[in-house]
């Protein structure tokens, strides 16, 4: 059992927000998702005050390592959530975290004072880094818009505030310290890298209806490995690092570098149970046999990293 902003986890495993439909993951294997939920956490796919029908397809390239999402936050809005998703969402036999966004701090200060009388809300991830949509970014991108961001939402709710970053700045150490220093109980990071994908038949048009998308996968790993431990190195409160992790082994090295939760994303779309995988994989790793025996081609290596204490007997 650990502890994130006062709450109790099982393990430090979660989902990044808006890679795994838990609604729809229930309907398709049934019951006993629930039985083995995969995550530790529930973060749940952004929500807007307005319903949004997100951007036009074609919304995914799908990259050597990884892929580009354009998605553009398709979602029913706060009344549609608080209406279908949250009554579904509250039954899953983990935590919830919601993850809001808005265009300017009052419509985000409006969704956190929504979710603030909610107790089926255990923690609001604020989104201010979305690549897919011209608002939101901005936020996220500069430490003054992050503040006043979190000088307009603070005092609406005691639940954990927790800032998701963008990895699309100069800084996000900086971002991640002024979230902080206004407030934040903890940052995740990161969001996507803003990129793009040809269109393999027309000259000089993008693939993606967007234009341009975010990436994510193994491609992004050793970015989100050095962000983390450059937003560690500024920060004191607890980091969801995501980006890239496919195994206990990348989980590991994420939270050797300073996370305090690990976020799996573009994993699950290979393999729904990922989560749980990735899970035990870290606990075979810590239970520090230092060997381990994965049957995945994605394994960690089988050598534990120098330094590690053998197993307690
Ligand atoms: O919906 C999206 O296009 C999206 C979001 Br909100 C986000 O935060 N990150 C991302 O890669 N895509």
């Amino acid at each position: 059992m650990i502890r994130f902003c006062g709450i109790d986890l099982g393990h430090p495993i979660v989902n990044g927000s808006g890679t795994f439909d838990a609604i729809a993951a229930r309907r398709a294997f049934g019951e006993v998702l629930l039985d083995e939920f995969p995550f530790a956490a529930f973060v749940s796919k952004t929500v807007t005050l307005a319903p949004r029908p997100g951007n036009p397809p074609p919304r995914l390239w799908e990259l050597g390592a990884g892929m580009i999402n354009s998605i553009g936050l398709p979602n029913k809005g706060l009344s549609g959530y608080l209406a279908e998703d949250l009554p579904e969402l509250a039954q899953l036999p983990v935590p919830l975290i919601v993850n809001v966004m808005g265009s300017t701090p009052e419509e985000v200060a409006t969704l956190v004072g929504a979710f603030a009388a909610r107790a089926e809300v255990s923690a609001l991830e604020l989104n201010v880094s979305c690549p897919n949509v011209k608002t939101g970014l901005l936020m996220g991108a500069d430490p003054g818009e992050t503040a006043a961001l979190l000088d307009a939402v603070r005092t609406l709710t005691a639940k954990p505030l927790i800032v998701k970053l963008t990895p699309n700045c100069a800084s996000p150490a900086a971002v991640a310290a002024a979230a902080e220093q206004h407030g934040a109980d903890a940052v995740s990071l990161v969001n996507t890298l803003r990129g793009m994908a040809m269109h393999p038949r027309r000259q000089r048009e993008p693939w993606l209806g967007g234009g341009t998308g975010g990436v994510s996968g193994p491609a992004v790993r050793a970015i989100a490995l050095a962000q983390v431990r450059e937003v560690r190195e500024r920060v004191r409160v607890p980091i969801v690092g995501m980006g890239g992790v496919q195994s206990g082994r990348h989980a590991r090295d994420l939270l050797d570098a300073g996370a305090d939760l690990v976020g799996v994303g573009t994993e699950s779309f290979r393999d729904p149970l990922a989560g749980a995988r990735i899970a035990a994989e870290l606990r075979q790793i810590d239970g520090n046999s230092g060997i381990i025996d994965v049957p995945d081609e994605h394994a960690c290596p089988r050598i534990a990293r120098r330094g590690r204490k053998s197993p307690a007997k």
